[in-house]
């Protein structure tokens, strides 16, 4: 930075977005909440991501109201012509080919419009290429991770893992001499440090990360310190500043919209007897899960809510909503948070994706796991062996009897009933982390205070 840059300058923050999958989201929800944050200076932030994921992220009234955050599109790096062919890799890979390059591009039309240089580059932690342009500019780099810190330390760490199990090594071996890590095994971990295409571009740009965060000014986190303590003195130990800033479901809850009713119907439900389903944005199980997991409902004969995503009347069993509608409720879309939070759920049916996870335990509800790719199969284990809040299904698919026993094992063993507690005392905990002198308000200052910094 220039040596005029006092503290009459006003700072220019540069937001460097994953496009893809549920990347963007979580790290625009950080972004407003620094630009609401006390910032001693007046500080605008521009937002780089593709035109599509601005697309999704902005509307016009947005970039109207919130001018202190302004989207610039980058370019996708797709080839012209270029058609999905339903993997959603390529698309990835393409983007990946055409970074930094894209980036460095846009920032430039961003300084050149607003006349500032950049002070400050905040980006989701994939990008592990703003190490080296923080540098050139020489200001901070934060990085953002918006999964949990398991997964984050195990790709930190992958080169100590790749030592103790081997590339394809055992799948039950586990990883005792990480901290924390006792009970997780090879076959838990995320895709791409043991397994996989090791040498594809989505694993080298995982490797390149774990090896260059260290190097980050801070590295952030949408999770909180005693959710996981052993696993964060450890991070803590690696990186220069590691932030626990979360959870964002308590910091800067979504606004509620319930076009489907779902919060009325639950209010008609005696506390704890409703069993909650939902995989995501993203996800759908394979259909033959599908179609076993219905069976279960209708067995075990509890009141359910399925948030579905998809056709339910073509891919659900013929005649299952029709025999199911007393008691069973199926919708396109629901406000997860507030369910979870409703005192009617008595189980939560899940992915085991980041935010899932973590708004079951804000919502204190135990679990029964269905995990589907990246760190999904990671936190299915800490739930079940760390945190003892929730069990995955027998053979990790969804058969009908297995998932019937292990809805029953939620709903009414005394395995059961200590989960709900387990749950309950980590849901405290995430409340207290975010009391005004709890330990993510504080470390949420300490992120703000390196905004500022000149
Ligand atoms: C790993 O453990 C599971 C059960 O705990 C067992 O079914 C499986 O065969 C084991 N895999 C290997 C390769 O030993
Ligand atoms: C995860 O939570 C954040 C913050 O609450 C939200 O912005 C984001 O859209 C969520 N992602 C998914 C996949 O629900
Ligand atoms: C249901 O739960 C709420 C909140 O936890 C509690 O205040 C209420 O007394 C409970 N009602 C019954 C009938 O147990
Ligand atoms: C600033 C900017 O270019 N925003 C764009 C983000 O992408 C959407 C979809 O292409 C546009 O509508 C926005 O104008």
């Amino acid at each position: 930075m220039s040596e005029a840059a006092g503290s009459t300058q006003r700072r220019h923050v540069a937001v460097l977005a994953f496009p893809f999958g549920t990347h963007a989201a979580p790290l625009l929800d950080l972004v407003r909440r620094l630009s609401e944050a006390a910032l001693e200076e007046e500080v605008t932030f521009s937002f780089f991501s593709t035109a599509q994921s601005n697309g999704s992220l902005f509307t016009e009234k947005d970039e109207l109201r919130d001018c202190k955050i302004v989207p610039y599109n980058v370019e996708s790096g797709l080839p012209e012509g270029f058609r999905f062919t339903g993997n959603p890799r390529e698309p990835v890979e393409h983007f990946l080919k055409a970074t930094p390059g894209n980036f460095v591009r846009a920032l430039e039309k961003a300084v050149a419009k607003t006349g500032l240089e950049i002070s400050c580059l905040i980006t989701d932690a994939f990008l592990w290429f703003a190490a080296e342009m923080a540098e050139e500019m020489r200001v901070p780099w934060i990085a953002y991770w918006t999964a949990g810190p398991r997964s984050l330390l195990a790709h930190v760490d992958s080169d100590i893992i790749r030592e103790i199990i081997g590339v394809n090594g055992p799948e039950n071996q586990t990883l005792e001499s990480i901290p924390g890590f006792s009970s997780i095994r090879a076959k838990d971990l995320p895709e791409g440090i043991i397994s996989g295409p090791l040498d594809s571009p989505f694993p080298i740009m995982l490797d390149k990360m774990g090896k260059t965060l260290p190097k980050a000014t801070v590295v952030a986190i949408n999770s909180y310190e005693e959710l996981d303590p052993i696993v964060v003195e450890t991070l803590k130990s690696r990186f220069r500043k590691f932030l626990n800033v979360g959870p964002s479901t308590l910091t800067s809850p979504p606004p509620v919209s319930d076009p489907h009713g779902c919060l009325p119907w639950l209010n008609e439900h005696e506390n704890a007897s409703v069993i909650y389903i939902s995989f995501g944005s993203m996800i759908t199980p394979p259909r033959a899960e599908v179609i076993a997991l219905a069976e279960a409902l209708e067995a075990i004969g509890f009141p359910f809510l399925w948030s579905f995503r998809g056709n339910a009347e073509e891919q659900l069993p013929k005649g299952f909503l029709e025999r199911t509608k007393s008691y069973g409720k199926v919708v396109p879309w629901a406000p997860q948070l507030k369910i979870l939070e409703h005192s009617s759920v008595c189980v939560f049916v899940t992915h085991c994706g980041w935010n899932s996870t973590i708004e079951g335990i804000t919502g204190g509800v135990p679990m029964v796991c269905r995990p589907v790719f990246a760190d999904q199969a990671l936190n299915q284990r800490i739930i079940e062996t760390a945190w003892g809040i929730g069990v995955g299904v027998e053979g990790e698919k969804f058969t009908k009897d297995e998932t019937v026993n292990a809805l029953k094992q939620v709903l009414s063993s005394e395995e059961g009933k200590r989960m709900r507690e387990n749950v309950g005392a980590l849901k405290k905990l995430a409340f207290k982390a975010v009391e005004s002198d709890g330990s993510s308000t504080k470390n949420f200052k300490a992120l703000v205070e390196v905004v500022n910094r000149t």
